[in-house]
């Protein structure tokens, strides 16, 4: 009986020491956080000239206020913002492709279906076409084709520009 108090104590001192650490911690991390705010926003300041505050930076957006590119894919971060994709993540929809490689091969960086064609064409808006029959004059169903890098393209993605097809079909 007399151990089972003995250890009771030292449960409860060990107890009140790691509530003691805890509370210490926490105070030192928030006088931490209280420095880095301090120096860092500013809302009149966008010290790397992305387009956005350095208050938004580093209190928001979790951007660093003195690298215009923060997560190294080509777009600085304001524009990574207006475009709807991740500041802080390079390749945004985990396609393989980082956004500025999506961007600049005209695929979209916020949809993993969508990547750059080896061949480098660009992709059209599907939403811009619609099917109206397949008589003279109408717009045909989208086609899959295979291109010269073996790839299968969207036909829909040629809509408006001129180019040479040679088509076989068997039956
Ligand atoms: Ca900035
Ligand atoms: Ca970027
Ligand atoms: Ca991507
Ligand atoms: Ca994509």
């Amino acid at each position: 009986m007399k151990q089972h108090d003995v250890t009771g104590r030292w449960s409860t001192a060990w107890s009140a020491s790691i509530g003691l650490l805890l509370a210490a911690s926490l105070a030192l991390a928030g006088v931490g956080l209280a420095c880095v705010s301090t120096e860092e926003c500013d809302s009149t300041k966008d010290d790397d000239a992305d387009g956005l505050d350095n208050c938004t930076e580093a209190n928001k957006l979790g951007t660093d206020p003195d690298l215009a590119d923060t997560d190294g894919d080509g777009l600085d971060d304001g524009f990574e913002v207006e475009l709807g994709t991740d500041p802080n993540l390079a390749d945004t929809d985990g396609d393989g492709f980082d956004d500025g490689s999506e961007v600049d091969c005209v695929s979209s960086p916020t949809d993993s279906a969508e990547v750059c064609y080896a061949c480098g064409w660009e992709h059209n808006d599907p939403k811009s076409l619609v099917s109206t029959g397949a008589s003279v004059g109408d717009v045909i169903e989208n086609l899959e084709l295979v291109d010269q890098c073996g790839e299968l393209v969207d036909l829909w993605d040629f809509a408006g520009k001129y180019h040479i097809l040679y088509m076989t079909a068997a039956w």
